[in-house]
């Protein structure tokens, strides 16, 4: 037993706080709702109240905070996208996350480990010097390599991938991280804690007040309220919502799924990711594999794990790394993934006055937790779009204003 469970047990001082603490009774009104106790909800909220002095602000979950796709992700962070808009909004997140163990005052165990995204056909070199050159002119550092140098850096990486489509270069990005992914959602939940917010979790949202085309409340498991705004950040559950306000968006929903082995010696401190072979791997600090692919081939809002995803990534990771064929995947899980047609998210401001949405996640939600909190709160708080967040905005698919992000997915969809 750790010696610090038996002194506590033994001890006569009362326990130290909890980390949040029990729910209370909901009130009958707060200036802001936030729907979804996510990554994505609980920085809106810490922000809120940090830099805008908002704190009347309740945070309503209908399972666990970070419970959704915040828990079940592989926790990658870039910021090498294609789009100008991609990439400056991604590189504030990057540099939100490497400040973050100090602002929250816990460790998120934020590691930078260089992120390379593997070419293996003429086409994909292209997209990846594309890449590149649009990164660099935003000060991103990413670089063309080619096989030689991933060969150096990767020594025990088969780039002739068992004779399937050998390796032929490769994006890499220099600043690609991995973090905790409840580590970040705790440290938000507990910063906007302290500073006043409520978090109510098992609080289902099941209806949203509207009136003369604004926002006037919401109902929940637990009573109604009214309130000021109400901010939807629920990923694969934001079309339930949006019906609710009357809103159409184009999203789909697809799981996607994840897995991570049993743990061996660290043998990997880099980011691998092949768009041929639909798969991405790192290794945790505790030495598992973590591992994904592609979105699973139909939509469906399911959070359920199939053998044919293990079977099918096990296949492809062997091309990469043959040695690995002896391990155990320990577990598995699935997300679910809000796609949009041009694989950039739908943020800010709606045609219903203070309902705001921050959806289309896509596949690469985590990555986005601290710009979007951010800039959602101040998209909140000014009562007007954050500049990052202008090209987001659900009025593009009415205005044909596409943002065109899908040639940065990590792998194909
Ligand atoms: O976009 O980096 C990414 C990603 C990794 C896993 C899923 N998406």
């Amino acid at each position: 037993m750790p010696w610090r469970l038996l002194k506590a047990g033994l001890s006569k001082q009362p326990a130290p706080p909890r980390f949040f603490p029990q729910t209370e009774s909901l009130k009958p009104r707060y200036d802001v709702v936030i729907i979804g106790g996510g990554g994505h909800g609980l920085a809106c909220a810490y922000y809120l109240a940090k830099e805008h002095g908002i704190t009347n602000v309740a945070v309503l979950e209908r399972g666990y905070l970070g419970g959704g796709n915040t828990g079940r992700n592989t926790t990658i962070i870039r910021s090498n996208y294609l789009t100008p808009e991609g990439v400056k909004f991604y590189d504030a997140s990057l540099k939100l996350f490497e400040d973050l163990s100090q602002d929250f005052d816990l460790n998120i165990f934020y590691s930078t480990r260089g992120h390379y995204t593997l070419a293996h056909t003429d086409s994909a070199m292209r997209t990846m010097r594309w890449r590149a050159e649009v990164n660099k002119h935003y000060g991103i550092d990413s670089a063309l390599v080619d096989r030689e140098a991933i060969a150096r850096d990767v020594p025990y990486m088969d780039l002739d991938c068992a004779g399937n489509d050998a390796v032929m270069g490769a994006l890499y990005h220099a600043p690609g991280a991995v973090a905790r992914h409840d580590a970040v959602a705790w440290g938000y939940g507990r910063g906007a804690y302290q500073r006043g917010v409520e978090i109510h979790q098992q609080t289902e949202v099941t209806g949203v007040r509207v009136e003369g085309g604004r926002v006037r409340g919401v109902s929940t498991n637990r009573g109604d309220i009214e309130c000021g705004a109400v901010v939807s950040m629920v990923a694969g559950f934001t079309p339930r919502v949006t019906d609710m306000v009357g809103l159409r968006t184009p999203l789909e929903i697809y799981p996607l799924q994840a897995c991570v082995t049993e743990p061996v010696k660290p043998f990997m401190d880099t980011i691998i990711v092949s768009g041929s072979l639909h798969v991405y791997v790192s290794q945790s600090s505790r030495g598992e594999l973590v591992m994904g692919a592609s979105v699973d081939p139909a939509v469906l809002h399911s959070t359920r794990s199939t053998f044919d995803f293990v079977e099918g990534l096990a296949d492809r990771l062997l091309d990469l790394f043959p040695f690995t064929s002896r391990l155990r995947v320990m577990r598995q899980w699935a997300g679910m993934s809000d796609l949009t047609p041009d694989f950039a998210p739908i943020m800010g401001s709606t045609p219903v006055e203070g309902f705001y949405l921050d959806a289309g996640w896509g596949t690469w939600g985590f990555k986005a937790t601290p710009i979007s909190g951010k800039t959602m709160a101040s998209t909140v708080a000014n009562g007007q779009d954050h500049d990052l967040i202008l090209p987001f905005n659900l009025s593009r698919f009415h205005d044909y204003r596409l943002v065109g992000e899908k040639a940065a997915a990590s792998v194909g969809h």
